[in-house]
């Protein structure tokens, strides 16, 4: 049986990888920071299938005591400070978690468990302002916000760490991904959730930024199977992880409120508030690589994704007990609740 530690085990992404890994028959350890609540939410239905140790990406030793105690074969560093907006505002606790946080990690390995395989949580917004559409794996690197900046340190202390030491480390450049599991910040999950507030009368507008970016956004459970195969190949190597196709946040705002038989004109509105210093203006991922090499392809395209965390939104309301008040929630999840 083979132990992976999953740092960023109670995130979107640490938490459908986990599943992944159980269901190949992996150990798999979580690393959690002490918290003054309870973070698992995402992960309570593991809770007796995952072994959770505590650990800070800002404390070395701590991560060195977890790979003495687990002896992991592989390792799949998901902590991150992942909030765009937040890395404006908390640039230097951002570059902490972010960039110098694989570092620590990297070190403890390099020291401690050198065997094991390392995968690092890279980032489409390294690109940030594109210089080449579609990005790949040759497409330079120029980010957008400090949280770019970080991850791309973290991109390159990965390489550098693997070139320098031979150690097993890849980077997978990961493209958008979501899910119901997705946090409420994110604009996918902000959109969902605003649509069946709306729905349900808890809310009558929701206020929006920049509506003109465009993402390449796939399925989180699609992507943490990537980041397995990643590690299983003769040689380590980074990859694009993306569709191949990008959309506007318009367009995710028209087909979330159409699916509940609303128009999202008649409710979305435009506040500064969230607009970025800088933007990113659009993402659109060219994943060749991963599909030739590793046999990696999305299963979930983008209207059954916009579905998805809609009907899951919607299905959360109906379960506490509130009626839709506005548009049409559609039969198949009435007929679910
Ligand atoms: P989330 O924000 O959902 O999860 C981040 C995780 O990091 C949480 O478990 C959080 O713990 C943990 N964490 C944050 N700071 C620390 C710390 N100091 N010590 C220990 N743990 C910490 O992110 P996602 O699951 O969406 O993303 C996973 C990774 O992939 C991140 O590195 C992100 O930057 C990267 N990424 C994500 C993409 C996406 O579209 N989702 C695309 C490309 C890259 P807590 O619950 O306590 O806050
Ligand atoms: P992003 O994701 O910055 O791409 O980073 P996010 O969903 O926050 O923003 C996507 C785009 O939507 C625009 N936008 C808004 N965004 C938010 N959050 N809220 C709004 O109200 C809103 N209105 C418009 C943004 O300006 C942006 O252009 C995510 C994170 O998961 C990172 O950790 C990850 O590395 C990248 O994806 C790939």
């Amino acid at each position: 049986m083979k132990t992976a530690l999953v740092t960023g085990i109670t995130g979107q992404d640490g938490s459908y990888l986990s599943e992944y890994l159980l269901s190949l028959g992996y150990r798999v350890v979580g690393m959690l920071r002490r918290t003054s609540t309870q973070p698992t939410a995402r992960i309570d239905h593991l809770r007796d299938k995952v072994d959770l140790a505590h650990a800070d990406l800002l404390d070395q030793f701590s991560m060195v005591r977890l790979l003495e105690e687990y002896e992991p074969d592989e390792v799949y560093n998901l902590a991150a400070q992942s909030f765009v907006p937040t890395s404006f505002y908390e640039p230097v606790l951002t570059a902490e978690f972010t960039a110098l946080g694989v570092t620590r990690l990297l070190e403890a390995i390099r020291h401690t468990r050198p065997q094991a395989r390392f995968y690092q949580a890279s980032s489409s917004e390294m690109f940030g302002k594109v210089v080449e559409s579609p990005q790949t794996e040759a497409t330079p690197f120029h980010p957008r916000s400090p949280y770019g900046v970080a991850k791309v340190y973290g991109h390159w202390i990965t390489v550098n760490y693997r070139e320098s030491y031979d150690l097993y480390a890849c980077s997978g450049i990961l493209f958008n991904h979501e899910s119901p599991r997705r946090g409420l910040e994110f604009v996918t999950r902000k959109i969902t959730d605003g649509v069946a507030r709306i729905a349900f009368g808890l809310d009558d507008k929701l206020p929006m930024g920049n509506l003109d970016a465009r993402r390449d956004w796939g399925y989180a459970g699609d992507y943490v199977r990537a980041m397995h195969m990643m590690l299983q190949q003769e040689h380590p190597e980074d990859y694009v992880v993306a569709t191949g196709e990008t959309h506007s946040v318009r367009e995710f705002c028209q087909h979330a409120f159409h699916r509940v038989g609303l128009d999202y004109e008649d409710f979305v509105t435009i506040d500064p508030r969230f607009y970025r210093p800088a933007e990113v203006d659009l993402l659109l991922g060219k994943p060749d690589k991963a599909r030739q090499e590793l046999g990696w392809k999305p299963e979930v395209d983008f209207p059954s994704l916009v579905e998805m965390m809609v009907d899951a939104d919607v299905q959360r309301y109906l379960k506490a007990g509130r009626s839709p008040v506005r548009g049409e929630i559609p039969e198949v999840v009435l007929s679910q609740s």
